[in-house]
């Protein structure tokens, strides 16, 4: 059971390290590399054809400007791909990859989250592998009390 995360370039791994940490803070197994939809189209293929049968259950797949990698690996495999815009150096302002991943057409999804959000892409996969997976869940619930807590404290130090 393993997260597959994806990018085009090795450019965009200053965001994308965000979804390898959460892996690592919830103990998920996962595996990072390139893959590039428009220099590797050969590699991308055969990662996307064989994700399902190497025990990747999730891929994060982070790309920018036009940003085809999410959405190709999405129409390859049946493995749930999430989507990372990333604002890379040829993005003319991050719409062009937000737009790019977002809008798919129907019958090949793409969860596509914010741009540069490559840690909410890591706990919707951690999410996604909890649901066959209670101990998992008792972690990410952990996680959202410490979230809750911590607004709640400085609340409190506002208010006083
Ligand atoms: C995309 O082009 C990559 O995902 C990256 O975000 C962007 C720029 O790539 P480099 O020119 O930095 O390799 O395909």
């Amino acid at each position: 059971m393993k997260v597959g995360i994806i990018m085009g370039s090795k450019s965009d791994l200053p965001v994308m390290q965000d979804a390898a940490d959460i892996c690592k803070e919830f103990g998920v197994d996962f595996e990072i590399t390139v893959v590039s939809a428009h220099r590797t189209p050969d590699r991308m293929f055969s990662y996307a054809k064989e994700a399902a049968s190497r025990g990747i259950k999730v891929i994060i797949a982070g790309a920018g400007g036009a940003a085809h990698l999410p959405g190709m690996v999405a129409s390859i495999t049946t493995v749930p791909v999430i989507g990372v815009p990333v604002k890379s150096s040829n993005s003319i302002d991050g719409w062009d990859s937000i737009l790019s991943i977002l809008q798919m057409p129907n019958g090949i999804p793409v969860a596509t989250v914010a741009l540069n959000a490559a840690k909410n892409a890591g706990l919707l996969a951690v999410q996604i592998l909890s649901t066959a997976k209670p101990e998992l869940a008792k972690k990410m619930q952990t996680y959202k009390d410490t979230l809750r807590a911590k607004v709640e404290e400085t609340a409190a130090e506002m208010e006083s």
